[in-house]
């Protein structure tokens, strides 16, 4: 890949260089799937608990026409307080830069420049999916065509709770991704705790879990791994009442004609004013506990 496009930090450059674990976040959360000022919070929080537990943190984002890779709180200030910063998956991503926009890079274009990279772990809350009502609208998540080409590691609470969950998960496993479980059985229902859709295997230790990754690396596969976390037990939220938030907010997304790129974060906000915040509690929750465990796998995968 073309690196004069990129603006490195020299900590991260080193980073590579030196086969330093480091785990790659999104920012399209930052401007899309998170209100001001918890979007900050998270953001930050994540940085700081992928340092806590011995990896490198690499958030990546559009700044000014240039693809950055790890922000500094500036950067971090301005996506978030910014309204029209534009969602940048892999359809968009060179229009960005030949705009001198600022952009906000979904698990698509993440995972696409971080691989490219060189990096090996990628942290989120819940990736896109196959959407409710896909007969007629054909909406699935370029997040899925991208995780079937790039080998990353992408710990996530599985696809977000909108979606749906069902043909979601057969989707992943036509494409190849391999559904994995850390001490779960079932894949998680990102705001609720888990579906009824059973893992490819439960991992309960992160030994057993590296392995599992250097024989995946050996053997070139070129899917990705997601590396299924479940929201803590005690955070979850009941899974009839998200998908009673769920069908309210779909009946006016389509009143209001809301569609493409702009269902998902318009959901997102809808559902978070029913619940009175609760998913966002849920939300901010998971996505830190997402990253907690992708520098732990991270870093004992420098190490083995
Ligand atoms: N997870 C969240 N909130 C979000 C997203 C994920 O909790 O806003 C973002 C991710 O960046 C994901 C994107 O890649 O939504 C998927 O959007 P779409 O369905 O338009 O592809
Ligand atoms: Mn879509």
């Amino acid at each position: 890949m073309d690196k004069s496009y990129f603006d490195i930090s020299e900590e991260i450059q080193l980073a590579i260089e030196n086969q330093k674990p480091i785990v790659a976040l999104e920012s399209a959360l930052i401007s899309h799937g998170l209100p001001y000022p918890e979007n900050i919070y998270v953001a930050q929080s994540s940085i700081n608990t992928i340092r806590e537990n011995g990896s490198i943190p690499a958030t990546i984002a559009i700044i000014n026409g240039r693809i950055k890779v790890g922000l500094s709180n500036d950067d971090i200030k301005t996506l978030s307080e910014n309204s029209n910063v534009e969602k940048i998956s892999k359809h968009n991503l060179a229009n960005s830069l030949n705009n001198n926009n600022h952009g906000t890079t979904t698990v698509a274009s993440t995972i696409y420049l971080a691989a490219n990279l060189g990096i090996k772990f990628f942290s989120t809350g819940g990736i896109g999916g196959v959407h409710l009502n896909v007969e007629n609208t054909f909406d699935i998540s370029s997040d899925l065509r991208e995780l079937s080409k790039t080998p990353i590691c992408v710990v996530c609470s599985g696809a977000k709770s909108i979606l749906d969950l069902d043909k979601t998960f057969e989707r992943l496993e036509t494409l190849g991704i391999s559904r994995i479980g850390f001490q779960t059985d079932y894949m998680p229902g990102f705001w609720y705790y888990q579906t009824n859709k059973k893992v490819d295997h439960n991992y309960t230790t992160i030994n057993e879990l590296t392995n599992y990754l250097k024989i995946r690396e050996n053997l070139k596969l070129d899917g990705s791994v997601l590396l299924f976390n479940a929201i803590p037990k005690d955070k979850a939220i009941d899974k009839k009442l998200v998908q009673e938030w769920i069908n309210i907010s779909i009946k006016k997304a389509k009143k209001n004609l809301i569609e493409g790129k702009e269902l998902t974060p318009y959901l997102i906000r809808e559902i978070n004013n029913l619940s009175k915040n609760k998913t966002l509690e849920a939300n901010k929750e998971l996505i830190i506990c997402n990253a907690t465990l992708a520098a732990k796998v991270a870093a004992n995968y420098k190490k083995i």
